[in-house]
């Protein structure tokens, strides 16, 4: 059967087909989808992880029993999980282990911009690139079996646009693939260093193997054409090179790490003028150019996306271009949802005046104006240790206290361990779980404090004021997130106090509990004096009209928080009501 596929859900079909037993993932765009369509295949186990490096040690578990197991992330979730990654090349796989790693050229939801590719050559693990959804899938199948053939583990690297856009797919049967059992061989997978030094010498003798496989392996594929223009790519690139150039000469390497140097160097004979055309860092260029081939590298754009436009745009310089018709979409820059559970809270810091080191979800966007209540987003985790640092920087003596805000998600993901370091460092910055109930950033995934598994079966909820009393915190308090007055008492008097606190807010992200949902509200015009501090709150359901000097509510849009209730100095804010009968 021939269907649609996103190349996210062909991963996850790719998976089904390989006869894969266990996945294990963080949730983190654009690899998202890969894990959660797992859903629909009950003879995966498929689960969420805390992060990245507990999810590559778990497929790492399954392979070890002889299983087929699999890990998907973001591209920065490899960094999360490179301490692993790094040694399972040394140890190898005994079922077959592959890695996906989804990068984001453009960052059109990332933190970096960063190239996977480095890790293949840095881990000294193949790396497959595909160019569909139909690739997606078939070579997953044949990561699988590379990667037992090899006992190593190997990496899929995927981009945004082929994760997220379709492209047909033919469903095949299910492999009957040989199951092996647990492997104990402590000499293989002990990795000391009299066992390591052994390993280190077979890995480098296994990378010669794979390049030599590489060679005349049939994923690498020539297409002759044009004997006077040809180009060498790899991934969605390949598609943009085909609709520029449809005529010319293409050498699609489907595996960018090991490089098959003769099949290239014998392509480099056959056609006149060849390019590497590639997506961020000159990777396959660097490669090529040291192994001595003469190729031909266009200036391009080493930062965003590429696109066949850009492609166009370097080539055919002095010809007709297409018109880039994202230029002229209004610009919509992102923001917290009408009655999102963060914003009171941010509002009540805004209103403070606190230093916050932030962390990643949904709640970043409390950087932005009217709030301006983040001050710092490095990573996930990082809020609380750097506040942490500044705390111990500044003798606990800065004058506006360090505040680290972290999501629920974020918090278990690594931020806990930051919580850990602050109580055992006699820390006494101020930290605040957001905790909405969910992974709301990412599209709504449970995570360990929701009580749901991946699979939609209760578990074990995970409660944080337990844990942080068992971590050793002292002052642990609660708050509704919406009740900005108790906010800021609660603000004010944690922030003034001589040790760590913990503060955690208390309401679910209304697109994960319905029920926080309630009847939108309205401005009363008579009452409304023009003064903007409604505006104050950032809320996307509210406008000024600057002709009347009012302030209105878009009821399609309002979800009555009632947040600008409470700030609104002259109760002209009150629940909606029609005056029809
Ligand atoms: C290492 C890493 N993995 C994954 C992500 C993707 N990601 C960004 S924020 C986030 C979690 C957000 O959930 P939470 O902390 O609960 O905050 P919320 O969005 O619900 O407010 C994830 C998974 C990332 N940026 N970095």
């Amino acid at each position: 059967m021939i269907t649609l596929l996103s190349g996210n859900e062909a991963f996850a079909r790719g998976a089904y087909e390989a006869n894969v037993k266990v996945v294990s993932s963080y949730p983190g765009t654009p690899s998202t989808e890969i894990t959660e369509n797992l859903r629909n295949y009950p003879l995966i186990y498929a689960e969420w992880a805390v992060n990245e490096k507990v999810a590559l040690e778990v497929a790492a578990g399954a392979s070890l029993a002889g299983k087929r197991a699999m890990t998907c992330m973001k591209h920065v979730g490899l960094n999360v999980a490179a301490d692993p990654l790094m040694t399972l090349s040394y140890t190898g796989v005994n079922g077959g282990l592959v890695i996906i790693v989804c990068d984001d050229p453009g960052m059109h939801s990332s933190q970096n911009e960063q190239d996977s590719r480095h890790y293949a050559m840095f881990s000294k693990l193949p790396m497959l690139e595909p160019s569909d959804s139909m690739e997606a899938k078939e070579f997953l199948i044949q990561a699988f079996e590379i990667s037992e053939k090899f006992e190593c583990p190997v990496l899929i690297r995927s981009t945004t646009r082929l994760s997220h856009s379709k492209s047909k797919v033919e469903l095949k049967e299910q492999k009957i693939t040989k199951e092996g059992n647990i492997e104990i061989n402590p000499d293989k997978w002990v990795m000391v260093p009299a066992n390591a030094k052994k390993k280190h010498i077979i890995v480098e003798e296994r990378l010669k193997q794979l390049q030599i496989f590489f060679e005349t392996a049939e994923i690498n594929k020539t297409e002759l054409n044009s004997k006077n223009l040809g180009f060498i790519c790899s991934g969605i690139i390949y598609q943009y090179v085909k609709e520029v150039f449809p005529d010319a000469s293409i050498f699609k390497l489907a595996a960018v790490y090991p490089l098959p140097i003769k099949r290239i160097n014998e392509f480099l004979t056959k056609v006149k003028d060849v390019y590497i055309i590639e997506e961020l860092d000159p990777f396959l260029e660097r490669e090529l150019r040291a192994e001595g081939l003469t190729v031909r590298t266009p200036k391009r754009p080493i930062c965003g996306e590429m696109s066949p436009d850009i492609i166009k745009n370097i080539f055919l310089k002095n010809k007709k271009t297409t018109k880039n018709i994202y230029n002229d979409l209004p610009a919509r820059p992102p923001n917290l949802c009408a009655g999102c559970a963060h914003r009171g809270i941010f509002y009540a810091i805004s209103k403070l005046k606190l230093f916050v080191t932030g962390d990643i979800g949904c709640y970043t966007l409390g950087y932005l104006s009217p709030l301006n209540a983040i001050h710092s987003c490095i990573c996930m985790g990082a809020s609380i240790s750097m506040a942490h640092g500044i705390d111990k920087a500044t003798d606990g003596n800065y004058s506006k206290k360090a505040v680290a805000v972290i999501g629920d998600s974020t918090f278990l993901h690594t931020g806990i361990n930051g919580l850990i370091n602050a109580v055992y460092n006699k820390g006494c910055s101020t930290v605040i779980i957001l905790d909405n109930r969910t992974t709301a950033m990412t599209g709504h995934q449970d995570n360990p404090a929701t009580g749901i598994t991946l699979k939609g079966e209760s578990t074990y909820k995970l409660n944080f004021i337990e844990l942080a009393k068992a971590l050793g915190l002292k002052n642990i308090t609660t708050v509704d997130p919406t009740d900005v007055e108790k906010c800021i008492t609660i603000l004010k008097e944690e922030t003034n106090k001589d040790e760590l606190s913990l503060i955690i807010t208390t309401k679910a992200c209304l697109y994960a509990d319905k029920s926080v949902i309630s009847n939108p509200h309205s401005i009363e015009w008579d009452k409304c004096t023009g003064c903007k501090l409604c505006l104050k709150l950032g809320c996307p359901a509210i406008s000024f009209n600057i002709e009347e000097n009012k302030a209105s509510i878009d009821i399609t849009l309002c979800t009555g928080c009632t947040l600008c209730v409470k700030v609104c100095k002259f109760s002209a804010i009150s629940e909606y009501t029609t005056n029809d009968d």
